[in-house]
């Protein structure tokens, strides 16, 4: 009888699910627009149908988001669903010659989003730097079969950028174009808060007593954000689509790609209106007074006209950031056993012909002539075999349903923000890089000695899972994930520049299963071909070992930075 009641319960549940998701469709007519966002400069941007900001996207769990991408741009566009898993249908993920070739100007394509994850994410550009000039837009998935881990009365959407007075392709040049090797001086963005100028954003608004989900995306493609809501009880419940134990917290420093939500009670009392801080900010190049850190205030509005009540500033240092080590995930799921440890080092590289580079591994990565994926799906057997991707894919295979932990060592003085696609991680250690690797920036009066020791720190109950971490300086971070998503999944440095400039690895996933559980949309593959771009066989697009016609990898000249400072030659992962 029970079981007959268990029977008829998962049938509505099941049916439940089937009848009420939506399909959602979009058209997007990718293309340039001229637009002034900081309030200060007219550039050209990319836009979506002639907006910018494209607006947020909402959709509910169980929900198929269907985005029909028109390309009228002069160069291939492809679009990425950050965060979002493509369980099965990995050639949708749409990172540029991973998993499929950019759509070709004037030419069209569709895009299937299963809503299967509930969260907070975002779409972006995924083909050279179309993210850097635009091309980016929140992606809500709303609950839908169950109550929300915590009770709110409503949400707010708090989406963040930085943005370049300059088209990308000015702040790339000295990576793609020989050069003198130098480091230009850094240029510095303005932050936007929900799509114009942070201190021209309209209020938030709040009634006495309630509760509001904040959900907070750093947008950003190069720099921090920091964000507070001073005077207000702030609790944490979600870090990247993953729901965790409310956890009070006094605000969210966040690298490009990260996210959370926030839940903030609101004042009892509308007798002031309350600023809340965002602080755009690069503690990698120097900062100067107005330029780097910006501060911006937005108002949290309980009556229009109410005086603005200004909080005298806390140290930062002193505040309780949101910090996913001391996080636990909702769902407890526990610390995955190890089966195989994975290292991998951000260093930076000099080319004899003055290219500033960086890679994870031996080399510097760089888009294959034949997307990965297609090499995966097409090469038999040897798909198993790294080599048949290339040497400047840096593929890392990984067997089905195996374990890997992966260190990420930061020996810089430069932070990082990695995102892996196709997964969330569960974030299990945080600590100091071993000493003989530190890279100490040339021309600062510094040595190996003054490099701070971060203390060793450990998840506790279950470690949080996310799918973008941050890797402070001179330290490590262990990851773990389970090659349960067979599919070609990119893991690589938010910050475009250090995309562009190498600082990825391709992971490789289950290749033998994938091909026998994924077959191919076929306007893919016939998309590569018709621009000249091979869409089978290993990375060169030739049979076997034959690897003619791939691009020499690059020469290196010095390991920057790091000339009198012993070895900084990355471990190898073979
Ligand atoms: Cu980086």
């Amino acid at each position: 009888m029970l079981s007959c009641r268990l029977i008829l319960l998962l049938q509505t549940v099941i049916s439940a699910y089937i009848c009420h998701a939506a399909r959602v469709v979009l058209d997007w007519d990718i293309g340039y627009i001229q637009v002034n966002r900081d309030g200060y400069n007219n550039r050209r941007a990319i836009g979506v149908n002639g907006e910018l900001p494209i607006p947020p996207i909402y959709v509910d769990h169980g929900d198929t988001l269907i985005i029909n991408v028109h390309n009228s741009l002069s160069a291939p566009t492809s679009i990425h669903a950050h965060g979002i898993f493509h369980n099965g249908t990995g050639y949708y993920d749409g990172a540029a010659m991973v998993t499929q070739c950019g759509i070709p100007p004037g030419e069209s394509y569709s895009y299937t989003i299963e809503a299967r994850q509930v969260g907070t994410y975002w779409i972006h550009g995924h083909s050279r730097h179309q993210n850097s000039d635009g091309l980016r837009v929140p992606l809500i998935i709303r609950e839908k079969f169950h109550q929300p881990i915590v009770d709110y009365d409503d949400e707010v959407l708090l989406y963040l950028e930085d943005w370049y007075p300059t088209e990308s392709s000015e702040k790339m040049k000295e990576i793609t174009e020989p050069g003198n090797g130098s480091v230009p001086p850094p240029t510095y963005p303005f932050g936007l808060i929900n799509g114009y100028n942070g201190n021209n954003s309209e209020p938030i608004r709040f009634t006495p007593g309630k509760r509001y989900r904040i959900r907070i995306i750093s947008m950003a493609t190069t720099e921090w954000f920091k964000v507070q809501f001073p005077g207000h009880q702030v609790e944490v419940i979600e870090a990247d689509g993953v729901n965790c134990f409310p956890q009070l917290v006094d605000g969210f420093d966040m690298g490009p790609g990260q996210r959370y939500s926030a839940v903030v009670t609101a004042l009892d009392t509308d007798t002031y209106n309350m600023p809340y801080n965002v602080t755009l900010y690069a503690d990698f190049v120097p900062h100067i007074n107005g330029l780097n850190p910006r501060y911006y205030q937005g108002l949290i509005e309980y009556k229009e006209g109410a005086p603005a009540k200004q909080l005298p500033l806390t140290d930062d240092k002193q505040l309780n950031w949101a910090n996913d080590i001391e996080m636990q995930p909702y769902d407890m799921q526990p610390a995955l056993p190890v089966d195989r440890q994975i290292e991998l080092t951000s260093v930076s590289i000099v080319t004899v012909d003055k290219r500033s580079l960086r890679m994870l591994n031996k080399y510097p990565y760089t888009e294959p002539p034949v997307p990965s994926l297609f090499t995966a799906m097409t090469t038999g057997e040897l798909a198993l075999d790294r080599d048949v991707y290339g040497p400047q894919a840096e593929a890392l295979i990984l067997k089905h349903q195996e374990v890997i932990e992966v260190k990420v060592n930061n020996p810089s003085g430069l932070v990082h923000s990695f995102h892996l696609h196709g997964h969330t991680f569960q974030i299990v250690e945080y600590g100091p890089v071993d000493r003989d690797i530190i890279e100490i920036p040339a021309g600062l009066n510094l040595t190996i000695a003054d490099a701070p020791v971060a203390p060793v720190r450990q998840f506790h109950g279950a470690p949080m899972r996310r799918d973008t971490l941050v890797t402070p300086e001179f330290q490590y971070v262990k990851f773990r994930i389970r090659a349960d998503n067979p599919g070609v999944w990119l893991f690589h440095c938010h910050m475009d520049t250090h995309f562009a400039a190498g600082l990825a690895v391709t992971f490789i996933e289950a290749p033998d299963v994938l091909q026998q559980r994924q077959i191919l949309p076929q306007n893919l593959q016939q998309m590569c071909l018709r621009q000249g771009i091979k869409a089978s066989g290993n990375a060169a697009g030739n049979d076997g070992y034959d690897f003619t016609g791939l691009p020499p990898v690059p020469q290196v000249q010095k390991v920057s930075d790091t000339s009198s400072f012993g070895n900084a030659t990355p471990p190898s992962t073979n």
